[in-house]
């Protein structure tokens, strides 16, 4: 295996994250993907808005026409802007959000570029991925204020979410984009420098069986590192960084995208989803070109998770007894 041995690479892995300052551009990279959100909404008036009203609402812009839908009681919503399957109740029908733009910004050369100090020139990208609309939280019905899509998130480590083999052996960075600039105010994601280095952790399954580090309570004494950004730039976490998002205080809407991308060699921890190389030395490794391809990946995966009914499931680091606990080592 190659070493890395970047600048970037040691500050990361000293610090637990990274802020990379405006390297995407809004109208280019970003907007496109705000377009086919407002497309899936279109989509969603159509099915799931009374007849009389829909004329009406298309006109509405894109946050206007979100709030409507957010009131109509659609299953599971969220699902449909995230840009990946269901983790249950993987059925043939089941929704992601899955465009041409966001193909684009996974394949971003300015995003890979920076990846490839942290990775090596090897990479593949890897299906923990989300995107997440986030509401003012005083208009989110309760049940959706502790869920991560739309809501807070818990303190977790994110390689907490991969399977049992992925935990161990996973070489994983997290790159975060925000569509919406990012604050305190509403729902940037907290951490605290240098936790990375404690390795991972036990954690307990919290609201709707999501992983939470064990004892999170005890990270309130720790000064926070505000992960504020702003939009074109981007935010890269290590795997053992431990992180949360607080919660959206402002009236305005927090829009972001989760992208992971793993080193070639290492396994995705996420089974049969898909992970395909983005960039390498050898152009032969290069197999999936266009957006069509990377669907049919995901229907292929799709047709996979059906009888199992799940796209995936992931033990929580739970370690045989309490040495990983963060109790015993902060
Ligand atoms: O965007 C968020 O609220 C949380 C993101 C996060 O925790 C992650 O990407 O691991």
């Amino acid at each position: 295996m190659m070493q890395v041995n970047s600048k970037l690479k040691k500050i990361l892995d000293r610090d637990g994250y990274l802020r990379i300052k405006n390297i995407l551009n809004f109208n280019k990279d970003l907007k496109p993907i705000l377009n086919d959100m407002e497309y899936v909404m279109d989509n969603l008036v159509n099915k799931f808005a009374p007849r009389h009203m829909r004329k009406k609402v298309f006109k509405y812009d894109f946050k206007r026409k979100y709030t409507y839908i957010s009131k109509l009681n659609i299953y599971d919503l969220d699902q449909h802007f995230n840009t990946r399957l269901p983790r249950d109740n993987v059925k043939k029908d089941s929704d992601y959000f899955a465009s041409q733009s966001l193909w684009n910004l996974i394949n971003h050369k300015k995003i890979l570029d920076v990846v490839e100090q942290l990775l090596g020139s090897e990479i593949l990208s890897n299906p923990v991925q989300n995107t997440r609309i986030k509401q003012p939280e005083s208009k989110l019905p309760r049940r959706s204020v502790h869920d991560g899509l739309s809501g807070r998130t818990p303190w977790h480590q994110d390689a907490a979410v991969l399977s049992s083999v992925g935990q161990r052996l996973t070489d994983m960075v997290t790159v975060w984009i925000p569509f919406t600039k990012t604050t305190k105010n509403n729902g940037c994601m907290i951490t605290v420098k240098e936790i990375n280095k404690l390795g991972l952790l036990n954690h307990v399954s919290g609201y709707k069986g999501q992983v939470e580090i064990k004892g999170s309570k005890l990270l309130d004494k720790f000064k926070p590192i505000f992960l504020e950004a702003n939009v074109g730039d981007i935010i890269i976490l290590h795997k053992h960084s431990i992180h949360c998002s607080l919660p959206n205080r402002s009236n305005d809407f927090r829009i972001s995208a989760d992208l992971r991308y793993n080193r070639a060699g290492t396994p995705s921890g996420r089974k049969p989803l898909p992970n395909f190389y983005v960039r390498s030395r050898n152009k032969k490794n290069i197999t999936i070109h266009n957006y069509k391809q990377w669907i049919s990946l995901w229907e292929k995966a799709k047709n996979k998770c059906i009888p199992r009914k799940y796209a995936f499931k992931y033990p929580l680091p739970t370690f045989k007894n309490s040495k990983r606990d963060l109790a015993r080592l902060i």
